[in-house]
């Protein structure tokens, strides 16, 4: 109850912050950056997510640190859009199940844009397949409102979750995100480099874009490139930083 309470204080106060992991093509352009939420906790210090986005989705919260998380990475976005050595980059944003059901989740997102002057061609939202579970339709439509506007999609830690393999021919996905579970072993697991192999030629069928996430080594990034696979995220290029670090990151491959 006292994280609870402390949590709440963090999405209303400034306690919360957007670290940024770059997403890179082959050459090691960057492309843009995954938002990761961060805690900064008076006493506690730096929370991971892994210890309060459980939190925020029982207690509902999740709905207003989304909100924030949107706002500031949209805020970013108009930023960006200034400057000629940022204004391709896009930024994915996380958006949890629970947010993404609500009814007037699509006018939010599209809100948000107008008042904060994003564009929307540079926003990317990862769904992840725990939304797949029911009211699909409801979802598809969701999409399809979004999608409208250029906003993307990509279906995070794919491969982990529930997936009807059916779905994905229907829902307007511009991306698989293979789920490092698979790539953390890729070279020394002939089962995990299957899966691997076999998202990516899944994506290339449905004509989507994949792209790897948790790649630690250049011989990981060389197996999936080998595999067909030219999008990745990982520590091994760079971890999620601060947002003047990550700029400094993708100025360098510019
Ligand atoms: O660095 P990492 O520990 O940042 O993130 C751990 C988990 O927290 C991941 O599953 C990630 O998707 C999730 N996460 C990070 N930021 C957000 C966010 O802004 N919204 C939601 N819903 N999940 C997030
Ligand atoms: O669930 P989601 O995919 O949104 O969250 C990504 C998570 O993976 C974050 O916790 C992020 O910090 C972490 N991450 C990013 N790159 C790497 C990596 O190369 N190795 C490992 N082990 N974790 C990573
Ligand atoms: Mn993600
Ligand atoms: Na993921």
């Amino acid at each position: 109850a006292a994280l609870e309470s402390g949590l709440r204080k963090a999405i209303e106060g400034d306690q919360l912050l957007l670290h940024y992991q770059a997403q890179v093509v082959a050459g090691g352009r960057v492309t843009g950056a995954e938002v990761l939420v961060r805690w900064q906790h008076p006493q506690r210090g730096m929370v991971p997510p892994g210890d309060f986005i459980p939190l925020a989705e029982e207690t509902g919260l999740i709905l207003s640190l989304g909100n924030w998380v949107l706002e500031t990475a949209c805020k970013q976005l108009a930023i960006w859009a200034q400057g000629r050595h940022t204004e391709h980059l896009t930024i994915a944003v996380n958006v949890s199940a629970q947010q993404f059901r609500e009814p007037d989740f699509v006018q939010t997102v599209l809100d948000t844009i107008e008042r904060t002057g994003a564009n929307p061609r540079r926003l990317k939202l990862e769904l992840t397949e725990s939304l797949l579970v029911d009211n699909v339709e409801d979802i598809i439509q969701k999409m399809f409102a979004l999608k409208a506007y250029g906003v993307e999609f990509s279906l995070d830690d794919f491969g982990i979750g529930y997936s009807s393999l059916s779905y994905l021919k229907r829902l307007p996905l511009n991306q698989l995100k293979i789920d490092q579970s698979f790539v953390r072993d890729v070279l020394i697991d002939p089962n995990d480099a299957s899966i691997a192999k076999t998202i990516v030629n899944l994506a290339q069928s449905l004509g989507l874009g994949v792209i790897a996430e948790g790649v630690e080594t250049d011989a990981q990034r060389s197996f999936l490139a080998d595999a067909g696979c030219h999008a990745y995220q990982g520590y091994f290029f760079c971890r999620p930083v601060a947002v003047d670090a990550f700029e400094k990151f993708a100025q360098e491959f510019d």
